[in-house]
């Protein structure tokens, strides 16, 4: 058989090994990382043509840069926020929500600010008929994007799509406001990051879609798991470092094969 052939009889194998280790499994966790909004055309961080490929992360993601130079961050935020409107969920944050909808248990995890999995999760309960869409909402460890934090007084408001150079001033103390996200040498927030790491720790699995694996606390998440006697599975275009540890490691775009591997 020739080597194509035979690389997708081996892929198929996986998939189906995957779901099956899903489908027995009673609790599940899944992290997700910017690989799994790349095909709803947002740019990961570290990839090829990444958001930070141009940037350095700690010239744009930390408050030190942010304290020096808010305009620039607030304009990158800004253009982050417009590209994320044009984007919609693709298949793969569909079959996740289908599976956190559709089967007890499962916790979702993401790195994301994107917001993509809740808008998922909305449209899915929908189609599912299913009231409460809470079960497909992930933990978002590090912070979303569309909501506006003050910088003085940590007041929370819907991000202010406006286009006035530098961060706007909260209503309240008139400090400037930022992107409500986790920068570079800050902490997650000990509530989300905690019900993570409590659920990473009971899983029998940890599905883990579209992360280089490089940024802790959340990277850790995975290996929280496998300590604890629980398998790994991996989605990525790529090898990663925790590719070894996975009892199934797919290579391939979390688009299409999520549906496969969820086939709730
Ligand atoms: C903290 C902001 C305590 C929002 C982000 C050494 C050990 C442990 C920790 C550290 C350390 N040195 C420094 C630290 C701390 C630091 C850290 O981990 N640094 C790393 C770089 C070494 N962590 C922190 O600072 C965290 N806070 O630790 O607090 C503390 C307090 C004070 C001082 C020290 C510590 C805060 C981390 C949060 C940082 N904020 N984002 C924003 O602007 O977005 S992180 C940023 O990276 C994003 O949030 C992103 O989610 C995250 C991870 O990146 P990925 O999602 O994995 O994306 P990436 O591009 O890297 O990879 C994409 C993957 O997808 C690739 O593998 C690719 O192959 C794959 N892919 C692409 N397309 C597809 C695909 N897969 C499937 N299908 C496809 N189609
Ligand atoms: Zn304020």
């Amino acid at each position: 058989m020739e080597r194509l052939a035979l690389l997708s009889l081996r892929l198929e194998e996986d998939v189906e090994r995957a779901n099956s280790i899903l489908e027995q499994a009673n609790q599940i966790v899944v992290l997700t990382g910017a690989g799994v909004s790349a095909e709803s055309g947002i740019p990961t961080f570290r990839g090829r043509g990444g958001l930070w490929r141009s940037r350095r992360p700690e010239e744009l993601a930390t408050p030190e840069a942010f304290e020096e130079s808010p305009e620039l961050v607030w304009e990158w935020y800004q253009w982050r926020r417009r590209l994320i409107a044009e984007c919609s969920p693709n298949a793969g944050h569909q079959a996740l929500a289908r599976l956190a909808l559709k089967k007890d248990g499962v916790t979702l995890i993401t790195q994301n600010v994107d917001g993509l999995h809740s808008r998922a999760a909305q449209t899915e309960a929908k189609a599912l008929n299913i009231l409460d869409a809470q079960a497909a909402f992930p933990l978002e460890v590090h912070g979303a994007i569309n909501r506006d934090r003050c910088s003085l007084c940590d007041r929370l408001t819907d991000a202010v799509s406006h286009f006035q150079l530098g961060p706007p001033q909260c209503n309240d103390c008139g400090g400037p406001l930022r992107p409500d996200v986790v920068w570079f040498g800050e902490s997650l927030d000990p509530i989300i990051i905690g019900a993570a790491q409590e659920a990473a720790l009971r899983a029998d699995v940890c599905l883990v879609v579209g992360t280089s694996a490089l940024v802790h606390p959340a990277a850790g998440l995975p290996s929280m798991t496998l300590r604890a006697g629980g398998l790994l599975i991996e989605v990525n275009l790529e090898a990663t470092t925790l590719t070894n540890q996975a009892a199934v490691s797919l290579q391939g775009r979390s688009a299409s094969l999520l549906p496969r591997v969820i086939k709730a």
